[in-house]
């Protein structure tokens, strides 16, 4: 049984370069680990049964690094992707660190630091693709403000949307196989950031030049962040099409950002959210966009690293077990159980249908009256998640 557990390439676990590596810095307090390079983390990941490693421009190469060091460091990765079998299935690029981006990049009210982001992601995506990227992230973190003084919400909507276009523009000239995937985050590093919300992406994706080339990557943490149900966000990115990636991890409602490992906080979210992308079949990545408390060494890392993915694991289980369990689906049928008496109702309108609606009638009583068992199946779902179904 516990072999279930062991993670391998099919089940498509990713790691940033930037979660492993983490050095436990936050603001108040300096670095706790060692930094890790590039090509350590992809042998730590291998080691742990990571199928892929994702990463930020800056991540591989540094910000001010030479021609000959970029190809270097390039090469020496690659050889140890080789040497491990790791994939890169998703790149970034880092627009928050470096003090130019201190009021944001593709929003910036200054037009060289915009000028300026749009060429660094056009080199970032092509390290990326360079190194086998087929997934493009967007996270904003500082497109936003601290007041709404300095920066016109709407104007900040058109500058990013005029990048976007533009960077779609870019790929599909280069002939490029990658596809665009918009982080939405509420807030952190910046007061509010544009954007806020799944649901915010998916109303600007609509608006852009390629709509199809733009999708979703959906964060446990952020839209927990905005006090809202992420398997909602990411069931509506789904059902649109648009789940190109996910971010899992974990958050208490109501604090700083924490990325948490995964499934640590809210067990029963994480595991409607694991059955939900096994039953629709998602079939991209899961990246853990977390990082091990900063009471941490590198075992600790490690532990950590292990302990995404074995959740992960578990709670697929778990959700197999549900889908299979005599009782629980029994009470499924009885909820969703229609005699088809309103089949004459149901479809596209028509004016017939109409009439025939209006005229029938119902017994509100009877419909409010009725039980539905949804304490009874919930505490099934509990027992099922404390194992002792
Ligand atoms: C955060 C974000 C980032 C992004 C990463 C990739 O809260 O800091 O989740 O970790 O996911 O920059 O774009
Ligand atoms: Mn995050
Ligand atoms: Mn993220």
């Amino acid at each position: 049984m516990a072999d279930a557990y062991v993670p391998r390439a099919e089940h498509r676990f990713t790691f940033g370069l930037w979660t492993v590596g983490n050095v436990g810095r936050d603001p108040f307090g300096e670095p706790v680990r060692a930094p890790l390079s590039p090509v350590a983390a992809v042998h730590l990941l291998a080691d742990v049964g990571a199928w892929g490693v994702n990463f930020h421009d800056n991540d591989l190469v540094p910000i001010d690094a030479s021609p000959a060091e970029r190809e270097r460091i390039v090469r020496e990765f690659r050889a140890a992707l080789a040497a491990t079998g790791l994939v890169v299935p998703m790149a970034t690029t880092n627009l928050f660190s470096d003090p130019a981006f201190k009021d944001g990049a593709f929003t910036a009210n200054d037009p060289r630091v915009r000028a300026y982001a749009l060429q660094k992601t056009m080199h970032a995506i092509d390290l990326g693709v360079e190194c086998g990227a087929t997934t493009y992230v967007f996270w904003g973190g500082r497109e936003g403000s601290e007041s709404d003084a300095t920066k016109n919400p709407a104007e900040a909507i058109k500058r990013f949307r005029e990048a976007i276009n533009f960077l779609c523009a870019y790929v599909r000239d280069q002939g490029y196989a990658l596809r665009f995937a918009l982080e939405p985050k509420p807030n952190e590093p910046r007061g509010d950031i544009f954007l806020a919300t799944v649901g915010a992406a998916l109303g600007f994706i609509a608006t852009l030049d390629h709509p199809g080339m733009v999708g979703l990557n959906p964060e446990v943490a952020h839209e927990t962040m905005a006090g809202l149900n992420v398997l909602h966000a990411v069931a509506q990115a789904w059902e649109a099409g648009k789940l190109f990636h996910i971010d899992l991890n974990d958050q208490v409602p109501g604090r700083y950002d924490q990325d948490l490992r995964f499934g640590s906080v809210n067990i029963k979210q994480a595991f409607l959210l694991v059955k939900f992308l096994e039953d629709v079949g998602y079939a991209g990545s899961r990246h853990f966009d977390a990082h091990a408390f900063r009471t941490e060494d590198a075992a600790g890392v490690r532990e950590f690293a292990r302990g995404c993915m074995r959740t992960y694991l578990i709670l697929k289980e778990r959700a197999a077990q549900f889908n299979a369990d005599a009782d629980i689906q029994a009470l499924l049928a009885e909820i969703h159980a229609d005699d088809g008496a309103m089949a004459p109702f149901q479809g596209a309108y028509t004016a017939a249908r109409a009439a025939a609606l209006k005229a029938h009638p119902f017994d509100r009583a009877a419909l409010g009256a009725r039980g539905l068992a949804y304490e009874r199946l919930d505490q099934l779902t509990i027992d099922l998640l404390l194992g002792v179904r």
